[in-house]
């Protein structure tokens, strides 16, 4: 189909799951368009993308790449995504600004299903998006195999645009099924136009009947002509393919390989055609039209001594240099070519353009000229998953964590932090190990403040199981007044969850009126730490009766009786550990819950029941319960199961009693800790 020209700038998203070969397309695609001289590899650390050095060390990308650049006179960005599942926050983000989204993918049925989660997320956003299979140079599957697998892993029906031509096993060409052409690949150079070979015939039309059949399912007119066996031209089927992608109907597939340049060109012209362009982009995230300009942030960074910078795409209108963004005159207009800046004096309608020093602006905010006009959506942000205790590696620099953390915070809104008042420790949260090992790097790179991490404590608590009267009296006599209270208080278990009550029965004035309060005062301190070293919860304290002395009695030398008392009645009253317990649902693909039931009985966990994830076909939802103590690891576990595509949500429940062994243990660590 021909598009009125010219398209203005688009945006694509280049996302899939870890190590597909991302970043290693978007050096491919850069070459392609003539941006970069020699395709540089990740292997060897010559890429555009990965430049920072947390990538470079760990070989990955670990947060977005960005590259605007020109192709056939059309302007472009390409934003690359880290895979790995503990950086989908980045992908989530860059998903809020692009016109479409080429999710790179391998040809290994296998690997298919973690797919799942992030085509669920485009199609919940309604975001385009096409498949690229990947490393077709190393592969023995069949394309159709890995296709079955595929589709399990798409809500959309997936629609074959090529199919290859192989020599032996090794696929060395494609036939594009919409204009029937076929190609043989050339290393590091432009496909070569060939004859379409015998032996692919057959496949070839069988394909391209599924693809029109797919088609036909929007489109009576080409399914009438299907029916008549009719041909249909092929203006009709690219203008059918632009627009069933545009809404999200079908997601085409291609392949190639990102190392060898193979199949990029078909990629981008399938891009240049049938990607939407920025309006219809507008539309479909509700940025209605004004005169004035609409930039989404979808990356913070702070950039050393050059100050903050906030990566935007212009949904609508044109940012000038002098013009306001939320209310401030960016330092800068920054066309954004990998960790290149080139200032430039306009951003138009569809160009994505690092912006200098927006104080006010945060990843996912919208901007108008005047004001920030709304935040990330909630669900924008996902919550945590795994978390670690933080300290200074020097005690004197635990004051700078914060301001420091904060920074990296605001570049990745997946991280959060949070200050425990039970347990007293300062932590750090996020989707995984690697994503906070990666946080405490770039801590370190960045401010060069080392930190020592553990494992949160658990904020256990315990209560008593019997019934105490106790009898306390404190008596001081020393140089003038003299210090002197005395209380009998009963003490007595309560319900799970009921918390403290406290209560007198004082008669006649025994212990006067206006003491009283002091010696629940004094009965809560003491239950701050129980006799096992927790706070105690869920008892009830009443006293029973007393004496005072006119003279020498005070508010202190009650509330000193009563915590007396309550000291020496708690270690009668059988003491007793209380765990906390979560409740947790875990989605899995269904062929992994067996295996997640054994994982939740490992860690004294009780399962609830499971069932069908609603509206994922091929997956479950376990509910389950699961003491505190066991959840450090689960998401570790949960993706070491399930091919990385597990997750699950756990919110605490109840307190539980702990006894035996278990419970010995973390009364011992406790004072050792203490000590
Ligand atoms: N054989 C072959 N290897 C490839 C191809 N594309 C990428 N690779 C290799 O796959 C590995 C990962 O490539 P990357 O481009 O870093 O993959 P990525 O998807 O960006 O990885 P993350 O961003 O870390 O998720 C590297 O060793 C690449 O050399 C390909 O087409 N063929
Ligand atoms: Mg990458």
């Amino acid at each position: 189909m021909t598009r009125n020209h010219p398209m203005p700038p688009r945006a694509a998203l280049i996302a899939g799951p870890y190590s597909s070969g991302k970043t290693s397309l978007l050096e491919a695609i850069l070459v392609e368009a003539g941006a970069l001289n020699r395709r540089g590899t990740v292997t060897d650390g010559t890429s555009l993308g990965d430049a920072s050095i947390e990538a470079r060390a760990h070989a990955m990308s670990t947060e977005m790449n960005v590259a605007s650049t020109e192709y056939l006179e059309e302007r472009w960005t390409f934003i690359d995504v880290p895979g790995s599942v503990e950086l989908h926050q980045e992908m989530l983000s860059a998903m809020n600004v692009a016109d479409i989204a080429v999710v790179v993918c391998e040809p290994e049925p296998d690997k298919a299903v973690a797919l799942a989660p992030m085509l669920r997320a485009m199609d919940e956003a309604g975001l385009p998006h096409l498949l690229f299979i990947n490393k077709m140079d190393q592969t023995r599957a069949s394309v159709r195999e890995t296709m079955a697998a595929l589709q399990a892993a798409s809500t959309r029906p997936l629609v074959l645009r090529e199919v290859p031509i192989r020599d032996g096993e090794a696929v060395n060409g494609h036939v594009d099924l919409v204009s029937e052409r076929a190609f043989s690949w050339q290393e590091g150079q432009a496909s070569k136009l060939i004859t379409l070979p015998e032996t692919v015939q057959d496949r070839e039309s069988e394909a391209r009947n599924d693809m029109l059949e797919s088609l036909a399912d929007f489109d009576d007119t080409l399914l009438e002509k299907l029916l008549e066996d009719a041909i249909p031209n092929t203006d009709e089927v690219y203008a059918n393919l632009t627009k069933d992608l545009a809404e999200n109907l079908i997601v085409p597939v291609f392949f190639g390989s990102a190392t060898h340049g193979n199949g990029i060109r078909r990629l981008m012209k399938a891009l240049r055609h049938e990607a939407p362009s920025p309006e219809e982009t507008a539309k479909r995230l509700g940025i209605e039209k004004t005169p004035d300009a609409r930039v989404r942030i979808f990356k913070t960074v702070h950039a050393g001594h050059a100050g903050k910078l906030s990566y935007g795409r212009v949904m609508r209108g044109k940012v000038a240099d002098g013009d306001n963004l939320a209310g401030a005159r960016p330092a800068g207009i920054n066309r954004v070519f990998g960790a290149n800046l080139d200032r430039v004096p306009v951003a138009e309608t569809g160009d994505v353009a690092g912006f200098g020093k927006l104080e006010d602006a945060a990843t996912g905010d919208l901007l108008g000229p005047d004001k920030v006009l709304s935040g990330a959506a909630p669900d924008a942000v996902i919550s945590p998953l795994y978390s670690l205790a933080i300290r200074a590696e020097s005690r004197s620099d635990d004051v700078k964590l914060p301001a420091n953390l904060q920074k990296i915070m605001d570049e990745d809104p997946s991280l959060s932090t949070r200050h425990d008042d039970t347990t007293g420790e300062y932590v750090l949260l996020g989707q995984g190990e690697m994503h906070l090992k990666l946080a405490l790097e770039k801590l370190q790179n960045r401010s060069g403040l080392g930190v020592l991490s553990t494992t949160p404590k658990v904020a256990y608590r315990e209560t008593i199981r019997k019934a105490v009267s106790k009898h306390a009296r404190h008596k001081k006599q020393s140089g003038g007044h003299g210090e002197f209270a005395d209380v009998h208080i009963d003490v007595k278990p309560l319900g799970r969850g009921e918390g403290f009550q406290f209560a007198d029965t004082i008669h006649g004035g025994a212990v006067p009126k206006q003491y009283i309060p002091a010696v629940e005062a004094g009965a809560r301190e003491a239950l701050e730490t129980g006799p096992l070293g927790f706070p105690v919860v869920d008892v009830s304290v009443t006293l029973t009766d007393g004496q005072f002395h006119a003279v020498d009695s005070s508010e202190m030398a009650f509330r000193k009786a009563g915590g007396q008392a309550i000291r020496e009645a708690l270690p009668e009253a059988g003491p007793v550990l209380l765990e906390p317990i979560n409740s947790a649902t875990i989605s899995i693909p269904n062929a992994y819950t067996a295996r997640i039931q054994r994982i939740i009985t490992s860690h004294r966990g009780q399962i609830l029941g499971f069932d069908a994830k609603d509206g994922w076909e091929g997956w479950d939802e376990v509910s389950c319960q699961l003491p505190a103590a066991e959840m450090h690891m689960l998401i570790v576990e949960i993706r070491s199961a399930t091919q990385g595509a597990g997750t699950f949500a756990s919110d605490f429940d109840h307190l539980q009693e702990l006894t035996g062994k278990d419970a010995d243990k973390v009364v011992e660590a406790h004072a050792q800790a203490a000590d």
